[in-house]
């Protein structure tokens, strides 16, 4: 096979009429016409002069032509680079000059400000639009709907995914061709997709779980996928009788259980219903057994793995855990501070290896050689244990992250902007209950002497540099941060004072 991910996913289904995507407007586009549209992006892309293995860097909404760009990326051994839509330029600025992206694709209403952006690094810029059309989509018109599909092997780098670090500054984690490939098969086969799946598809199509997870899975079986742009409860309720599966964060499920609508009648027809990007709570899972009888299947992954582990799809899911390492990717709870491995029943740091696990991060050897041991365990910064079934536990993570209904933010980034605001000498960024998002982001703020920082105006200042979902909820001003005696702020001491902030 010349192209064994291209081929997997898109070319076998080449004449196939069958329906791919049912559209919000009533619209369907068969795999076949999905291809073709593949085949004139990607004949646009090769004309604009990009050659294998150049970076294509697209923030777009979620749209069939924005799947189109990431088909023909594939099959043109282009590398996709996807960004959150909710990025600010200023966060996108440094995407694209770090992975020396060759073409940048963006909104048509963000174009005025992001010339800059890709001028600075010398990408070319187009646009596309949630409804489809776009200076991109005009470069597609009257191109030849097929593609010669470029050579690539398993190795072959496919997408770069940009994840935050601790340190602030963000990773692009290198995704292979067997990386993706290995993952969608072994989930289709695990989860039993087949061609008959209509897969009800609200995630955004910027991250793994939308992108790779779900859209990668239903291709590879030959399903269908309800794109809707975004979760909206109403629609969710108005397409599920023509699903037979969906995928969502945890925010999904606890918001269908809040509206009366969503009950047994509504999904006794639905095979299955998957969780993941944050921690389900046990107590979703025993309502939404209750209410419509479905256990949720919960599994764990990342950015820089794709899936983990999973829960059975035909043994006991077991409630407040993520399932068992999924078949050919090994899992080991391990000592932080030593590597050595534990005893099951200890909680210690999850690694993992496996065909799933990236190869690294763009053009940071020394990142990369911290996370990704030589003999090809990735140390996730999770904090796990492994029961006496087999069933993995997260208990925590040994990362300082917020996972905001299922974005992962960093804190880091949030309070280097919060220390550089006049009348404010530091800050401690942490993530507290929320009811609907898991945890939603607290700031925690000491003063200058003598200073009385206006709250709202210092929200306002940060707005403009960080995406609208890692802004601040709640900015709190205390007289000194907690520390230890080795001076770090003891952020556990914070969460512990402020726990009930978010709650109602
Ligand atoms: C939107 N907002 C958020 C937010 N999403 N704030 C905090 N956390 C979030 N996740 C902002 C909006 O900009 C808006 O601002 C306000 O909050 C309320 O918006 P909303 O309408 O209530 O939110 P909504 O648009 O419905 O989005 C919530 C959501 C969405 C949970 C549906 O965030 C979502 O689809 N999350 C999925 C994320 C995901 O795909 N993660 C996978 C990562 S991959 P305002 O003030 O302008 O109204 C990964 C690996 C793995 O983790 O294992 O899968
Ligand atoms: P990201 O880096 O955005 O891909 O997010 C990956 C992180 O999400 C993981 O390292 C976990 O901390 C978290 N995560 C994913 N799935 C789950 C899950 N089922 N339960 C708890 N945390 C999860």
């Amino acid at each position: 096979m010349s192209n064994p991910l291209y081929e997997t996913l898109f070319g076998k289904y080449a004449g196939h009429s069958t329906t791919f995507l049912y559209l919000p407007d009533g619209k369907t586009i068969s795999h076949d016409s999905f291809i073709r549209m593949a085949g004139r992006s990607a004949n646009a892309l090769r004309e604009m002069g990009l050659a294998v293995g150049d970076r294509v860097a697209v923030q777009v909404d979620k749209c069939a032509e924005a799947l189109a760009v990431y088909a023909a990326c594939v099959q043109s051994g282009l590398v996709y680079l996807p960004l959150n839509a909710a990025y600010t330029p200023a966060e996108v600025s440094y995407f694209i000059e770090d992975s020396g992206a060759k073409l940048f694709i963006c909104q048509g209403s963000k174009e005025d400000e992001l010339v800059a952006v890709a001028e600075k690094s010398g990408a070319l810029l187009e646009t596309l639009n949630a409804d489809g059309t776009g200076s991109f989509t005009e470069l597609t018109r009257n191109k030849d709907d097929t593609f010669k599909t470029a050579e690539r092997d398993g190795e072959d780098l496919v997408a770069l995914l940009y994840t935050s670090g601790t340190t602030g500054r963000s990773k692009g984690a290198m995704l292979s061709q067997n990386n993706l490939l290995s993952n969608a098969e072994t989930l289709v086969e695990l989860w039993q997709f087949t061609e008959r799946d209509v897969l009800l598809h609200a995630l955004p199509i910027f991250h793994t779980h939308g992108l790779f997870v779900a859209t990668n899975v239903t291709l590879a079986a030959g399903g269908s996928m309800i794109f809707i742009p975004k979760f909206d409860l109403d629609s969710i309720i108005e397409n599920l009788p023509n699903a037979t599966t969906m995928m969502g964060v945890p925010t999904f499920y606890t918001r269908l259980l809040n509206d009366s609508r969503f009950n047994k009648d509504l999904t006794q027809h639905m095979r299955l219903f998957v969780s993941g990007s944050a921690p389900l709570l046990a107590e979703t899972h025993v309502q939404f057994e209750a209410r419509t009888g479905h256990r949720i299947l919960e599994r764990y992954g990342m950015t820089e793995t794709n899936m983990n582990t999973s829960n059975p799809y035909d043994g006991e899911r077991r409630a407040g855990t993520v399932g068992f390492p999924l078949p050919g990717i090994e899992i080991k709870i391990t000592d932080s501070k030593t590597g050595e491995a534990l005893a099951d029943g200890e909680i210690g740091e999850i690694e993992v290896r496996g065909p799933n696990v990236f190869s690294g991060y763009w053009q940071m050897p020394e990142k990369t050689a911290e996370e990704l041991r030589k003999d090809g365990f990735f140390i996730t910064g999770d904090l796990g244990t492994i029961d006496s079934d087999g069933y993995l536990h997260i208990s925590g993570r040994n990362k300082d992250v917020i996972i905001s209904g299922g974005y992962n933010i960093y804190p880091k980034e949030i309070e280097m902007l919060l220390d550089e605001q006049p009348g404010i000498m530091e800050s401690a960024v942490i993530g507290l209950a929320h009811p609907d998002l898991g945890e939603a982001v607290a700031g925690i703020l000491v003063a200058e002497k003598g200073e009385t920082p206006d709250l709202d105006e210092l929200a306002k200042a940060i707005s403009a540099s960080l995406a609208k979902y890692k802004q601040p909820r709640k900015l709190l001003v205390i007289p000194e941060l907690p520390r230890n005696t080795m001076a770090k702020v003891q952020k556990n001491i914070l969460r512990q004072e402020y726990k009930d902030v978010f709650k109602q």
